[in-house]
């Protein structure tokens, strides 16, 4: 079994690798550091990640960044054909990496880190209520694809079967629902389906902050 290690809890970013660890039926050491504790800030991990964030994956020698990268390459190195979160082919894999692009740049990035930074970290980022406020306007207009895709009618975003674009897609349907942003109706279906897979009970599990810890 690979020496799997994966830095970081805690968070709509770092519950990720732990979901693809844990549809991919691996093995794998958590290191439960959290951001804003200074453990980003040590020596130590900013050796391995020189931008102090969570999460962090190390493969053997292989340290890795970026919870999308880090879904992407654990499926490329370690799924069968009943666990990869990628379609085999080149198109299906091409559109399946569309969506995680489109999740993390137009949804996470662009939309709800944006409300993050102004609404729970304002002590950092400072208040910007109109940038909050257009953020979730754009978040909702960015979800119609989603909508449309899901009107095709495949039980998941590319259709019958469960990828990596589920996985990043849910975790930002999760956060928004939690940040009071309008969901409709088919979307919280979709992830209902989707986090009733055994897989994100165990990542819930192995994502969980460890009791006590304060953040600043
Ligand atoms: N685009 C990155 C974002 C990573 C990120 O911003 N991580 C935050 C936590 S969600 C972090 O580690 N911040 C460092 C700190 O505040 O100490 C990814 O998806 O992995």
């Amino acid at each position: 079994m690979p020496g799997l290690i994966l830095w970081g809890v805690g968070t709509s970013r770092t519950i990720r690798p732990h979901w693809a660890l844990h549809e991919l039926r691996l093995q794998y050491e958590t290191r439960p550091i959290l951001p804003r504790t200074g453990e980003t800030q040590t020596a130590e991990f900013t050796e391995l990640n020189a931008r102090q964030k969570v999460p962090v994956l190390q493969d053997g020698d292989l340290v890795l960044t970026e919870s999308a990268a880090i879904v992407t390459y654990l499926s490329d190195a370690y799924g069968q054909p009943d666990t990869a979160l990628f379609p085999a082919d080149a198109r299906g894999r091409a559109r399946c990496l569309e969506w995680c692009f489109f999740v993390i740049s137009e949804l996470d990035a662009t939309s709800l880190y944006v409300m993050r930074r102004h609404r729970d970290l304002s002590h950092i980022y400072g208040e910007a209520p109109s940038a909050n406020d257009a953020a979730a306007t754009y978040f909702q207009k960015q979800m119609r694809s989603v909508e449309r895709a899901l009107e095709e009618g495949g039980h998941y975003i590319l259709g019958d079967r469960f990828t990596a674009a589920d996985l990043v897609l849910s975790t930002c349907v999760t956060w928004a629902v939690r940040y009071g942003v309008p969901v409709g109706e088919p979307v919280l279906s979709y992830n209902e389906r989707v986090t009733a897979r055994p897989a994100y009970a165990r990542a819930l599990l192995s994502n969980a902050a460890p009791a006590g810890t304060v953040r600043v």
